[in-house]
């Protein structure tokens, strides 16, 4: 392949998504992403889970898979542990990762799988039509909530500083350029990246909506923020109200994958790996 050669990722399918979704945005940055690094349609998966924001594969040419709800990770990890030469990339929603499917990110990222999330927060259940989310602000009255949301939210930040992510960011619809870097960085980076990413439902969540977000929103790497440092990093992603920071919050270089320290790896990936037998009968008869 000629170094110059950019595959084309859009698949002609187009969004059935509301005129202003936020996941537009998110679509146009992860084909940046993608393009910018020269990356393969056929060395790349894109796995998602259930959701307005879960249609996303359709919309590329890359290996996709429309899963089922929460469950973005165990796919993810089991493409990636299948065939580690694989770019994975999660996409889905905040219902579907940081509700359903919490306790599969979080174990995802204490394994530091060299996979990419993309998480379309919008602070609601989109698809089924606007019921409170693991990050609606509590007060916020929704569908399932009318007289508002008595639980705190869940700060996806922070949760992945404590379970192990070793890249973290936050990116923004409404700043598309700012989102595809964000996005570019985190699948470059070999480890568990997080891009939680306020993605704006206008249909149902009139609350946090661009114009909630455009006066609060500032960037980490305008601030000098040191990326390095987890400390920096835990008080940042606690700052939430005038101003709300968006970039990068934390990176760990060097850190171990999973791939690197699983065992079995040690005689190649299991995708090429001989079975050892020539009758597939031989391994049922062994599992049984
Ligand atoms: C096991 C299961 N439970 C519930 C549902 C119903 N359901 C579909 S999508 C969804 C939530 C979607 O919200 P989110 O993940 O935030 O995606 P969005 O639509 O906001 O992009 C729910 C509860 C389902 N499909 N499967
Ligand atoms: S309902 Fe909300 S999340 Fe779903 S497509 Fe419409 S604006 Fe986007
Ligand atoms: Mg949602």
């Amino acid at each position: 392949m000629p170094d110059e050669e950019v595959y084309e990722f859009k698949s002609g399918i187009k969004p059935m998504w509301c005129p202003g979704c936020g996941d537009y945005a998110v679509l146009n940055a992860v084909h940046k992403a993608l393009t910018n690094l020269k990356l393969e349609p056929w060395r790349v998966a894109i796995i998602s889970g259930i959701g307005c924001s879960s249609n996303l594969p359709h919309f590329l040419t890359a290996f996709g898979v429309h899963g089922i709800h929460g469950r973005v990770m165990p796919i993810a990890t089991g493409l990636k542990l299948a065939n580690p030469e694989l770019t994975v990339i999660g996409t889905g929603g905040d219902g579907d990762g940081y509700g359903i499917g919490v306790g599969h990110f979080i174990h995802a990222m204490r394994r530091n799988l060299d996979i990419t999330y993309i998480v379309m927060d919008n602070q609601i259940y989109g698809l089924t039509t606007g019921q409170a989310s693991p990050t609606s602000l509590k007060e916020m009255k929704t569908k399932s909530t009318p007289e508002g949301v008595i639980e705190n939210p869940v700060n996806p930040i922070a949760l992945a500083l404590a379970s192990g992510a070793t890249y973290i960011s936050r990116g923004f619809s409404g700043d598309p350029k700012g989102l595809a870097e964000l996005i570019e960085a985190g699948i470059k980076h070999k480890g568990f990246s997080l891009v939680d990413v306020f993605s704006p439902c206008v249909t149902y969540n009139k609350y946090n909506t661009y114009d909630y977000f455009r006066p609060k929103v500032y960037s980490l790497q305008k601030e000098n923020h040191d990326t390095k440092d987890m400390g920096a990093a835990w008080k940042k992603a606690l700052e939430w109200g005038e101003k709300i920071p968006l970039g990068i919050f934390y990176v760990a270089e060097g850190v171990p994958t999973y791939e690197d320290l699983e065992p079995a790896y040690r005689q190649g990936m299991p995708l090429k790996q001989k079975l050892g037998i020539t009758d597939p009968r031989e391994l049922i008869e062994e599992a049984m």
